[in-house]
């Protein structure tokens, strides 16, 4: 098979690990912190995890390893969407599996929790892992979006493990797998099944984080990634100056994607989903926002700029989530295959008007006709429209043309406005890790391993201190339950890992603020360019600039 030379170079990186975890096995030692509480619910949480619930933080330090020997078996699964990093996480936890134990065995799981349920795996050995070190994706095993939350799916994990004498399970996954590992380790904890569950926090996007993990891997090469494609459209759109580029970045509800990329490269507009919910700002709103700023950079003759838009905002902008829920009852059960059997746009548009309240039908009507349609083309399997799905980048240039037309007729703007649209996602996902994602991803494997072999459950593997240099990271482990409240989910109460959404009075967002008026009239474009991996460590090993203002 053939290789780019770069894949081949990045074999023979060597992952840092925090100092705490250098030196060998036999010097790691553990010291626990204090009890831990839920972040709200306390009562409540307390009652559904009586045996994982309120347990010590813990932290790794040098000094002898007291942890018993035995031979470990441990099974791994990617759960979610793909973010670099994730082939190293399994790295450092096969690592340090080995170097405990060269009898200890890794079995991957394929293709995310069903691979667990369906007994689907690999041996993981070492000409099979050594072809994934450093590189992006999830190929190594596949990963999937099931979901593991029954009692009888909780029963068929348990025997699957203990078919293959398996007696940890480490969950690499975003804020919904990781409530899913804290469920099944109370469910293996109250059953006695000497199984632990242990997890590690994956997302692009950013949003499961708290004071304790500053930040969920994959997110740095992702935003760097998608920086320097939005640096190079800038810097094409200051070039040519004739084109306003619409730029939806992923991100499925949180902006932290958008407002990173914003620090970075300095686009004119960005918007920010938590602000327009809290600010309860209307369509009609955000798009004079964005015209005003067209408008002001066409007085100075330029007609060109750069927009960035988070792919989840239409869900934050108030109206417009009140159409969708309109939408999503209109079409309830059945009802979805009576307007499907419409066969005109026309005869669709009848029953629309029918089931729309007045507000949500004015909403509707402004709304150009394909993005409409999109809003009654893809359901998910709960049959609720697919928000991700909508071209946000498309509605909002053209809600900026008609606003400029009549800006125009009115005598009030004299520019020319030409939008081309992009949407940076996929492109993200699956880049070769960072330094940073390298780094970071090895130290968490290797830390699960650490929670393991001294006896914990429920934890999440926790690599701090990310703002300084992987040698004065902190590792240890986190009760999952501290992260968790109860949250209104499909009409029930459930014990959830609170998203953490752009805080309005953070560091990042008041930075953003602070500067983007600046920002949206006079050109002050920043091209990051491409990520570094050979070079100075000011390039290579710097982290995002929300982690640095996080932590300033
Ligand atoms: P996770 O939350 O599973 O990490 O996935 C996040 C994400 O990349 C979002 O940014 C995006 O909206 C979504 O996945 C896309 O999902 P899919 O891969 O199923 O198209």
């Amino acid at each position: 098979m053939k290789i780019s030379s770069l894949q081949k170079l990045r074999y023979q990186y060597t992952p840092k690990l925090p100092a705490m975890l250098r030196g060998g096995i036999s010097n790691i030692s553990v010291k626990e912190g204090a009890e831990t509480q839920s972040v709200a619910d306390q009562e409540k949480i307390k009652a559904l995890f009586p045996h994982t619930y309120g347990k010590r933080e813990i932290t790794f330090q040098k000094g002898e390893n007291t942890s018993v020997a035995k031979k470990q078996v441990v099974g791994v699964i990617l759960s979610g969407g793909q973010a670099p990093g994730g082939h190293n996480v399994i790295c450092g936890l096969y690592d340090a599996l080995k170097a405990t134990n060269p009898e200890n065995q890794l079995y991957g799981f394929k293709r995310g929790p069903i691979g667990l349920l369906k007994d689907d795996y690999i041996v993981l050995e070492d000409d099979y892992v050594d072809k994934f070190r450093n590189t992006g994706g999830f190929d190594i095993i596949g990963s999937g979006r099931d979901k593991l939350e029954t009692v009888e799916q909780f029963e068929t994990v348990a025997a699957v493990c203990k078919k293959r004498g398996v007696n940890a399970i480490v969950i690499i996954g975003g804020d919904d797998s990781n409530t899913n590992a804290a469920v099944l380790a109370e469910y293996f904890a109250s059953k006695n099944y000497g199984i632990q569950v242990i997890g590690c926090p994956k997302t692009i996007d950013g949003d499961l984080k708290n004071e304790d993990i500053e930040c969920s891997f994959g997110f740095d090469t992702a935003t760097k990634t998608y920086s320097e494609l939005i640096g190079n459209i800038a810097r094409d759109a200051n070039s040519a100056k004739k084109y306003w580029h619409f730029i939806k970045v992923m991100g499925r509800s949180a902006s932290h994607v958008a407002l990173e990329c914003a620090l970075k490269t300095q686009p004119n507009i960005c918007l920010v989903s938590e602000e327009i919910a809290e600010k309860e700002m209307s369509i009609a709103e955000i798009t004079d926002y964005i015209a005003d700023a067209v408008a002001a950079r066409a007085a100075n003759g330029e007609n060109f700029g750069i927009a960035v838009i988070p792919e989840g905002v239409v869900e934050f902008i108030p109206e417009f989530s009140v159409l969708i829920g309109e939408i999503n009852e209109m079409l309830a059960g059945s009802k979805a295959d009576e307007f499907n059997a419409l066969p005109t746009w026309e005869d669709k548009y009848h029953m629309i008007e029918k089931g729309l309240t007045e507000h949500s039908l004015e909403v509707f009507a402004m709304l150009p006709l394909n993005i409409q349609q999109q809003l009654f083309m893809d359901r998910d399997p709960h049959g609720n429209v697919q928000v991700s799905l909508i071209e946000s980048e498309k509605l909002f240039s053209s809600l900026v043309k008609a606003n400029l037309a009549k800006r125009k007729a009115e005598g009030k703007y004299n520019g020319k406005f030409s939008a081309l649209h992009h949407f940076f996602g996929y492109e993200g996902r699956c880049a070769f890790p960072s330094n940073f994602d390298a780094d970071y991803c090895y130290s968490l494997g290797y830390n699960a391993f650490m929670l393991i072999q001294y006896g914990y459950n429920g934890y999440l593997s926790k690599v701090s201190n990310l703002a300084k240099p992987a040698e004065q990271w902190v590792a240890g482990g986190m009760p999952i339950t501290k992260m968790m409240n109860i949250e209104r989910r499909h009409g029930e109460d459930k014990p959830v890992i609170r998203k953490a959404l752009v805080e309005l009075d953070g560091n990042p967002f008041k930075y953003f603020a602070a500067h983007r008026d600046k920002w949206a009239v006079e050109t002050s474009f920043v091209y990051p360019g491409a990520i570094q991996y050979y070079g100075p460590s000011e390039v290579c090993d710097i982290t995002t600039e929300t982690l640095a203002l996080e932590k300033q």
